[in-house]
């Protein structure tokens, strides 16, 4: 499914709150909901979607309106389901188009193309869920990645289908690229055509020139490309495959294709048809050299030089122990994930309601700031007895209109991972990141304070750590969490709740007349 939403008007000042427009879509009919992914929703948490945390599910043959309400956005963006694991094939992509008047910063495409990157899966995606969860193993794999619901030439299902992108000699593309998979980080490429980013997470960027992407679940990008190669009738693979830098962790390892073919001539043969060149699976330099490169186009919304508020918090795999060591994960444990040890557990009203109409006993609002234990977070071998994390609800109260830091902690335990962690309700820079244990007194001097990319999603490094700051000026109740569905589901999550400002403008819109039931 593929949807397009035009904006027609755009207000693209930091001032975000003053005019918006509305677009009221879909209307689900099954259990379920969807969200805009990356859409600020200024004051509105109402319509942002993730089960138990802004809302109930939608019952079956129950409806409910989304109000969305873009403000700064500009590029692609996506929706998708939020509830247990139906995103993996609810979902599509949203592009934002300048308001009139106003141009690209980059030279106007001749065609805008969507390639969503998403999974096959030959089994009920919910009984994967349902399965793993029984088991405590890690899920199964999908059967096979899909660009544009296609797996492609290399698979034995889809040749006639493959996804076929046709071009012509001399024109610029740009390409609307969603990582829409539920469990793998992705390298992109076309094969003779290097890519130029222009745009991620829905925020322009310093023009990029690559020969391969990254893009992780959850992330966006704007790639623009030349059809620079004179041969009429060529063709070209488009491919993409995972980066999983983890040797003990099992991934998906084939490549879903598509086909670039330009017009003005018979088709070359296959044999002519080439494979782009991508890093290997668990090339993390490459991952990250892509992933440094990405700067800020526009001058900073907000002063980041420094900040109110810091949270710095491991996220971490870990264990929990099974009766008779008789579950399916590492030593007959039962796999589990936190954010500073502690596993989050769903409620079983959602956090906005509580908090709105003040309910108790749904969620704790004490969500450590620092880790509870310091150990060496990214050592070897690290003590068994670390594994096990606790389970709770707990939020962090943030004072609204603060510089908040946020510095994830990946760790050893268990198994060292990329994380792509992802905040609802804002975007946030991306002043820093690196291997090992972050250094509070050397790290910070080494931030990129003038040009950090603006994104909703950031890729934590394997056995590494990653910094952002944002401006708390949403309030509202947003989720925070680890985007792959796996780590998400284990409890790689917590929730900040921005309080209100004093004027009326600074507070949280008042509820619709109806939201879903429990
Ligand atoms: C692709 O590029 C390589 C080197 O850049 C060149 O040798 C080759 O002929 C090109 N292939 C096609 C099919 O255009
Ligand atoms: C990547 O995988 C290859 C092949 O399995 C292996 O030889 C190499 O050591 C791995 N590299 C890293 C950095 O883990
Ligand atoms: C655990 O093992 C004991 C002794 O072998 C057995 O009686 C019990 O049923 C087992 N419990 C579970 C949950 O498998
Ligand atoms: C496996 O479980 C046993 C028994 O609980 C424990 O002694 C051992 O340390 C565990 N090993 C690992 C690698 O988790
Ligand atoms: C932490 O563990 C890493 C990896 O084993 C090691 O290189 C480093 O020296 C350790 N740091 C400390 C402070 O022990
Ligand atoms: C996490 O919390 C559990 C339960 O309180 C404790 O046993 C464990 O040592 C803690 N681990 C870390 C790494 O803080
Ligand atoms: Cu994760």
């Amino acid at each position: 499914m593929i949807f397009y939403f035009f904006l027609l008007e755009m207000v693209n000042s930091n001032t975000i709150y003053e005019s918006h427009v509305l677009i009221f879509i879909g209307v689900y009919k099954h259990h379920g909901l969807n969200r805009r992914h990356g859409i600020k929703q200024p004051r509105n948490p109402w319509s942002d979607g993730p089960e138990y945390i802004t809302q109930c599910p939608i019952q079956p043959g129950d409806s409910f309106n989304y109000k969305v309400i873009f403000s700064m956005e500009v590029g692609t963006l996506w929706w998708h389901a939020h509830s247990d694991w139906s995103r993996a094939t609810v979902h599509g992509a949203i592009v934002v188009h300048p308001q009139p008047g106003e141009q690209y910063p980059f030279p106007k495409p001749h065609e805008e193309v969507p390639i969503i990157l998403g999974e096959w899966w030959k089994k009920d995606v919910m009984e994967v869920l349902k399965e793993f969860l029984a088991s405590g193993s890690a899920p199964r794999d999908s059967d096979a990645y899909t660009i544009n619901g296609q797996p492609g030439d290399l698979y034995p299902c889809s040749r006639q289908a493959t996804f076929k992108l046709n071009v012509e000699y001399g024109k610029k593309y740009i390409l609307r690229m969603v990582n829409a998979v539920m469990n793998e980080i992705l390298f992109f490429a076309i094969a003779n055509h290097s890519l130029t980013v222009v745009g991620a997470d829905g925020s322009y960027t310093k023009q990029l020139t690559k020969e391969y992407v990254v893009i992780a679940p959850g992330q966006t990008l704007d790639c623009m490309f030349e059809a620079n190669q004179v041969r009429p009738g060529a063709r070209y693979y488009m491919a993409a495959r995972a980066y999983s830098s983890a040797s003990s962790v099992p991934f998906d390892k084939t490549t879903t294709t598509g086909i670039l073919q330009y017009g003005g001539g018979p088709g070359l043969t296959t044999t002519s048809l080439l494979l782009p060149s991508l890093p290997q699976y668990n090339d993390t330099t490459a991952a990250f050299d892509f992933l440094a490169g990405l700067r800020s186009l526009n001058q900073l919304l907000f002063s980041i030089s420094a900040y109110n508020t810091r949270i710095y918090t491991t996220i971490s795999i870990n264990t929990f122990p099974c009766k008779n060591n008789s579950c399916a994960g590492p030593n007959g444990t039962r796999l589990s994930a936190s954010m500073n040890n502690i596993s989050f557990e769903h409620p079983s009203v959602d956090i906005l309601k509580a908090y709105y109409y003040q309910i108790g006993g749904v969620y704790g609002t004490h969500f450590p700031r620092v880790p509870p234990l310091y150990y060496n977070f990214t050592g070897r071998n690290l003590p068994v007895i670390l594994q096990t994390p606790e389970r709770a609800t707990k939020v962090m109260m943030i004072e609204y209109n603060t510089i908040v830091e946020v510095v994830f902690q990946g760790t050893a335990l268990v198994v060292g991972l990329d994380h792509p962690m992802h905040l609802h309700g804002f975007n946030f820079y991306v002043v820093g990141w690196g291997f090992g244990n972050f250094d509070d007194k050397k790290d910070p001097m080494k931030y990129n304070l003038v040009d950090p990319p603006f994104r909703n999603t950031v890729l934590v490094p394997i056995n590494g750590w990653a910094a952002i700051r944002f401006r708390a000026s949403n309030p509202g109740v947003w989720y925070l969490h680890c985007h792959l569905e796996k780590h998400h589901t284990w409890g790689m999550d917590t929730v900040f709740i921005v309080k209100n400002g004093n004027q009326d403008q600074d507070r949280m819109l008042p509820p619709p007349l109806h939201m879903p039931r429990c």
